[in-house]
C-alpha cells in the first residue's frame, strides 16, 4: 500500500479530516460502509490531493503502507466496536487504529486493552473544532501509547490548527483513554463557558435593558480584551442576526430549550465518581435540562418575582462593565474546575498529563479557544504541580480584582430575579476556597451524631466519636 493514512467513516467529520490530510500532502485511503459516499468524496474533492478509494475493508487495509494508520470516524458507541471488529482481524502487529469519534474514555480504555493484547495500537483521539476544524485544523487530543504517537504525531502536527506562536495544537496527552478524557472535560468547560455567556446576555437584556444588537456590540468590545475567544465572537454574530421571516432578532424566534449530546453530562458524572467539585460545569448541564422541561415552566405566569427597576443609560453602561468582570471571574473558576478534573483523572488512571500542554493545544482549533489559555499554559509551565489555577499568583490577583463587581452583579441578579446559576456557583466556589473555616465541621458533627461516623480534631491526631446518646464524653473512633 502507498497511503500514509486511511479514513473510514466519511460523514461530515471523516470527510473533512480526510481532505485535510490530503491537502497537507498525505496519500489518503478512503472507506465508508456505504461506498457511494467514498466515491462522492473523490468526485467532488479528488483534485485536492491523492486519494485511494476502497470499496471493501480488505481493499482499504491493502491500500495502507505499514505500519498502517487507520482512522475511524463513525458514530460513537456500538458502530465504533463494529468497525474495530471488522478491521482488527485484517491488521498486523504494530498497526495503529485511531478512533477520532467522541468516545467515552472508559470505552477507549477497554478497546485499547483488547487491541494491545493482539499487538495492535489503539489511539483514542479527541478532536474538537466541528466540521470546519476538521477541514482547516482542529485541536487534537491523542491518547494511546508513546510508540503509536511516534508514528502518528508527525501527521497530526501537519493537520492540526496553529496557535498564535505557530505551534500545532496537538500533543500526546497520555496512555489509553487520556485523550478522550481530556476531550470530555474540554466539552464540559465548553458547556460552562456557554452558560456563563448566556447569563451575561440575560443580565444585559433584563437588567441593563439592552437590545440583542446592543449586546452583540458589547460582546464585540469584550472580544478585543481578556475575554477574546471564539465563543464570545460567535455569540456576537448570533445576537446580531435578524430572522429573515419575521424581522425579529433571531434569538427571539428560537425555542428556549437547550439540547445536548451528552459529553457535558459525562464530565459531571465522572467528576462525581472522582469526587471533583465541578459545580460550574454541573450548573451548566442542569441549566440546559431545566430549560428543556417545558412542563415545569408552566408556572411562569403564577410564581411572583421582584418588581423590575429600569437602569439609566450611565448606570446600564456601568452594569455592563461589572458583568464583564463577573463573566471573566466565573470563567477562571470553570477552567480551574476543569483542570482540577483532568489532574484528578490523570492521578486516578496514572496518565501523567501535562496540564500546560493541554492549555497549549486548546489555544486554537477547538470551540473553547481563547486568548487567556496562553496564560493558563504559562501558569502550569511555571509550576507543573500547581495545585489549582487559583493558586497561580496572576490569576489570583485578577479574580481578586474582579470580586467586588462580581458580587454586585450577583446581588443585582438576585434582587431583579434573573437566574444566574453559573455565576453563583463560581462565586460560591471562590468563597469556599477563601473561607478560613467551612461548615463541613458541623456536617461531620451531624454525621457522628446519627451514624457514629467519627471525626478528626484540629488539635490532635486520630479519629474520635462522641457518645451522643450517653454522657457525651469523647472516645477514640
Ligand atoms: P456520524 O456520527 O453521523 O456517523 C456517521 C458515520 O458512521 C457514517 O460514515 C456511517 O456510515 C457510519 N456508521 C454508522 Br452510523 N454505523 C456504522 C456501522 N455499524 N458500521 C460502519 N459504519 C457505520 O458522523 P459525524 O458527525 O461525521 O461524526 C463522526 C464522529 O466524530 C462521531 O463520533 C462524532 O461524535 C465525532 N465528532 C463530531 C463532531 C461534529 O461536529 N459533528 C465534532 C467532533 C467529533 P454510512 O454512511 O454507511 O451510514
Amino acid at each position: 500500500g502507498t497511503a500514509q493514512i486511511g479514513v473510514t467513516g466519511l460523514a461530515v467529520m471523516g470527510r473533512n479530516l480526510a481532505r485535510n490530510f490530503a491537502r497537507n500532502g498525505f496519500t489518503v485511503a478512503l472507506h465508508n460502509r456505504t461506498a457511494s459516499k467514498t466515491h462522492a468524496l473523490v468526485d467532488e474533492f479528488g483534485d485536492e490531493g491523492v486519494f485511494v478509494p476502497a470499496d471493501s475493508a480488505e481493499e482499504f487495509v491493502a491500500a495502507l503502507e505499514r505500519p498502517r494508520r487507520l482512522v475511524i470516524m463513525v458514530k460513537a458507541g456500538d458502530p465504533t466496536d463494529a468497525v474495530i471488529q471488522e478491521f482488527a482481524p485484517l491488521l498486523e502487529e504494530g498497526d495503529v487504529i485511531i478512533d477520532g469519534g467522541n468516545a467515552h474514555f472508559a470505552d477507549t480504555r477497554r478497546r485499547e486493552k483488547e487491541l494491545r493484547e493482539r499487538g495492535i495500537h489503539f489511539v483514542g483521539v479527541g478532536i474538537s473544532g466541528g466540521e470546519e476544524g476538521a477541514l482547516h485544523g482542529p485541536s487534537i487530543m491523542p491518547g494511546g501509547s508513546t510508540e503509536s504517537y511516534a508514528s502518528l504525531g508527525p501527521l497530526l502536527e501537519r493537520v492540526a490548527a496553529k496557535a498564535p506562536d505557530d505551534a500545532p495544537t496537538v500533543a500526546h496527552i497520555g496512555p489509553d483513554g487520556a485523550g478522550h478524557f481530556v476531550k470530555m472535560v474540554h466539552n464540559g468547560i465548553e458547556y460552562a463557558d456557554m452558560q456563563l455567556i448566556a447569563e451575561a446576555y440575560h443580565l444585559l437584556r433584563a437588567v441593563a435593558g439592552y437590545s440583542p444588537e446592543k449586546i452583540a456590540e458589547t460582546f464585540r468590545t469584550w472580544n478585543t480584551g481578556r475575554l477574546d475567544s471564539y465563543l464570545i465572537e460567535i455569540t456576537a454574530e448570533v445576537l446580531a442576526h435578524t430572522d429573515a421571516e419575521t424581522g425579529k432578532p433571531f434569538v427571539d424566534v428560537v425555542v428556549d430549550q437547550a439540547e445536548q449530546k451528552g459529553t457535558g453530562r459525562w464530565t459531571v458524572q465522572i467528576a462525581l465518581d472522582l469526587g471533583v467539585p465541578v459545580s460550574g460545569i454541573a450548573e451548566a448541564v442542569f441549566a440546559r435540562s431545566l430549560s428543556g422541561h417545558a412542563g415545569l415552566r408552566d408556572v411562569s405566569q403564577t410564581l411572583p418575582g421582584p418588581r423590575a427597576t429600569a437602569l439609566g443609560e450611565a448606570e446600564a453602561a456601568r452594569f455592563a462593565d461589572q458583568v464583564e468582570q463577573a463573566l471573566y471571574a466565573s470563567k477562571i473558576v470553570s477552567y480551574t474546575q476543569g483542570f482540577h478534573q483532568i489532574q484528578a483523572g490523570s492521578e486516578e488512571y496514572g496518565w501523567n498529563i501535562d496540564l500546560g500542554s493541554v492549555a497549549a493545544i486548546w489555544r486554537a482549533g477547538c470551540i473553547i479557544r481563547a486568548a487567556f489559555l496562553d496564560r493558563i499554559r504559562g501558569a502550569y509551565d511555571a509550576q507543573r504541580d500547581l495545585p489549582s489555577l487559583l493558586a497561580d499568583k496572576q490569576f489570583a490577583e485578577e479574580i481578586g480584582a474582579a470580586q467586588d463587581d462580581w458580587r454586585e452583579v450577583l446581588a443585582t441578579a438576585v434582587r431583579q430575579g434573573v437566574p444566574t446559576p453559573g455565576f453563583a456557583a463560581a462565586l460560591s466556589y471562590y468563597d469556599a476556597l477563601r473561607a478560613e473555616r467551612l461548615p463541613a465541621a458541623l456536617t461531620q458533627g451531624q454525621r457522628d451524631f446519627f451514624g457514629a461516623h467519627t471525626y478528626r480534631r484540629t488539635d490532635r491526631e486520630g479519629s474520635f466519636h462522641t457518645l451522643w446518646g450517653g454522657d457525651r464524653s469523647e472516645v477514640s473512633g
